[in-house]
């Protein structure tokens, strides 16, 4: 497994003008390319979020998968993504924070989304989904946003890409090296700390104050009183 120091992400970049997926087709490439290997395509016509959602992916956009190799499965991947996607939209001026688990958010809307899959002691796919120049289907304005809404101008998605893979490159070295390290800024960077929220796992529903993102990347959360940890891959969560 590739676990060296030199892995880079983004060392190989398949370009694909469109595609169902991203997720899928770097699963179905996975093992026999290296580490880092990253599928890029201009549009998707079944871009999937979690739970079979649909994710969707019009051109101008970003959406991406990166095949890593990790030692061992680990869900906190999904913020190696979610960390990288905050730095880079950072750099562009704006304020985002991670809404838990795999969600990134400006001004109160949803601007990307972040889907890991894998198969164990094989590889994991890390999507990414970032709404860059594309337009927001109707339905969905008022919830989701796009950089383009944002800044006012369209961005030259290829700048944007590097500074994501610039981004993901630092993370992943540091979910490596020191995991610990990248929880405490997950945790910095997490917006519905202190707030009450919802939470829907399976046929149970929970409202609670989310107090803190605890190491292992599940979520505390205060239910009168009573603290419970929630793990991430099981749940939907809303905000008040
Ligand atoms: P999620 O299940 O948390 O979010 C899916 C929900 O987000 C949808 O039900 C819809 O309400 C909303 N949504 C759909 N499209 C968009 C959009 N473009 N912007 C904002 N909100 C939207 C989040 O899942 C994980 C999404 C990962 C997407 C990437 S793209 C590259 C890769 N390939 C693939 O098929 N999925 C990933």
């Amino acid at each position: 497994m590739g676990e060296g120091r030199g892995i880079s992400v983004g060392i190989r970049v398949i370009s694909l003008d469109e595609v169902d997926s991203t997720n899928e087709y770097a699963k179905k490439i996975a093992r026999k390319v290296p580490e880092g290997t990253v599928v890029l395509a201009k549009r998707q016509t079944a871009g999937r979020g979690r739970k079979g959602r649909r994710w969707e992916s019009p051109e101008g956009g970003l959406w991406m998968s990166v095949i890593l190799k990790p030692q061992r499965v680990d869900s906190r991947l999904v913020f190696v993504g979610a960390l990288a996607v905050v730095d880079t939209l950072s750099e562009f001026g704006l304020s985002p924070g991670i809404k838990w688990p795999n969600d990134v958010w400006v001004a109160g809307r949803k601007i990307a989304g972040i889907l890991t899959e894998g198969r164990a002691g094989e590889y994991t796919v890390l999507g990414i989904g970032l709404n860059v120049n594309n337009p927001i289907p109707p339905e969905l304005q008022g919830d989701a946003v796009s950089m383009l809404e944002l800044i006012g101008t369209p961005l030259p998605l290829d700048r944007v890409l590097e500074r994501l893979l610039f981004h993901l490159n630092a993370w992943y070295r540091v979910f490596k090296e020191r995991p610990g390290l990248m929880m405490a800024k997950v945790r910095e960077r997490t917006f519905i700390l202190g707030r009450t929220v919802k939470i829907i796992q399976d046929y149970n529903v929970l409202i609670g104050r989310a107090v803190d993102v605890l190491d292992d990347g599940s979520l505390l959360l205060d239910i009168d009183g009573q603290l419970r940890r929630i793990l991430y891959g099981d749940v939907s969560l809303r905000l008040f």
